[in-house]
């Protein structure tokens, strides 16, 4: 009989499908790969008696895909972050607009509470308190916090994002999903801040035991924007577009210099948090400098 699972890891032609509660091995023919199939993704498949194996039959409509990592049907984002190593906030800017593109629901995870300063919680919730569905603040090592994030997780596919050392494989090693390698260059934690490599390679979806769907995924890569408009830019970044929607001028900029904007005037009345409305800016340059290159 068919059976419908979720696609955990494919390894060449090899795949692992959860379903009916179960880990099942599963062969992808020729053409499926060709089309991409990867983690998250939902496919109808029957067992092949002449292949003594899994055969998967065809993949079901994506809801949404991201390329790195490579996941799809991702309703949840986590992006994680600590003190060390120090976040670059244009990097998580970039990374909220990629998540509101496909959809995706971002969420900020501040890890290794139990090394971090509140100035640093404090600095993180004024700037993106109203960017994401929910800040968490825990410690994989100490094992607190961790409720909020497995409710948030629960019967969802989701995925860690973040660079590398800041603790997502240790997080995803304290639900006691399995033993997965953690970055040891992060030990020199408190003292020089050490650029590691990446210890988690794969796309892989991890099954917890309150079912959830957790991508692990290696440091993130910065992300093209670069042919997006800067109406497009505008909308993604969501603290700033409920007052670009309010601005009287038809074309405006919202650059600090423009009277009467109304992002501007919000920036000033303190709500819109300034880091974010100078990095939206910084990013708009850029979007506008590319499309000139191209001519668009
Ligand atoms: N003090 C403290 N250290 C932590 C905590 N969580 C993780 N670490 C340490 O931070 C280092 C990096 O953790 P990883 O979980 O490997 O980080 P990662 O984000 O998976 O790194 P990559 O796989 O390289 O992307 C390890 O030395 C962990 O022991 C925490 O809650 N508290
Ligand atoms: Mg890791
Ligand atoms: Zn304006």
């Amino acid at each position: 009989m068919n059976k419908i699972g979720r696609v955990l890891r494919v390894v060449g032609a090899n795949c692992l499908v959860y379903a009916d509660n179960k880990e099942y091995d599963a062969l992808c023919p020729k053409q499926l790969k060709l089309q991409g199939l990867c983690a998250g993704d939902l496919v109808e498949f029957v067992y092949d008696d002449s292949l003594n194996n899994n055969l998967i039959l065809k993949v079901l409509e994506r809801k949404n895909h991201i390329d790195r990592p490579n996941v799809s049907n991702v309703d949840n984002a986590f992006i994680v972050i600590s003190e060390v190593p120090k976040p670059d906030f244009y990097i998580i800017d970039k990374i909220l607009v990629s998540l509101n593109i496909e959809n995706i629901t971002p969420y900020i995870i501040i890890s290794k509470l139990d090394i971090i300063n509140e100035e640093f919680i404090e600095e993180i919730k004024k700037q993106y308190t109203n960017c994401v569905q929910e800040i968490i603040i825990l410690s994989a090592l100490n094992n607190v916090g961790l409720e909020p994030f497995i409710n948030a997780t629960k019967d969802k596919v989701s995925v860690l994002v973040g660079q590398s050392a800041v603790g997502k494989s240790s997080l995803l090693n304290a639900l006691g999903i399995e033993k997965i390698k953690t970055n040891p260059l992060a030990l020199k934690v408190g003292k020089k801040i050490e650029r590691g490599r990446n210890t988690t390679k794969n796309s892989q979806l991890y099954i917890t035991n309150y079912g959830a769907f957790i991508a692990d995924t290696p440091g993130f890569k910065a992300l093209d924007l670069e042919s997006l408009t800067e109406t497009q830019l505008t909308h993604y970044f969501v603290d700033i577009r409920d007052y670009a929607v309010q601005c009287k001028y038809a074309d405006c900029s919202h650059l600090p210099n423009n009277e009467g904007c109304a992002v501007v005037k919000a920036l000033h009345e303190g709500k819109i948090n300034k880091d974010r409305y100078d990095r939206y800016i910084r990013l708009k340059n850029t979007v506008i400098r590319n499309r000139k290159n191209y001519g668009k």
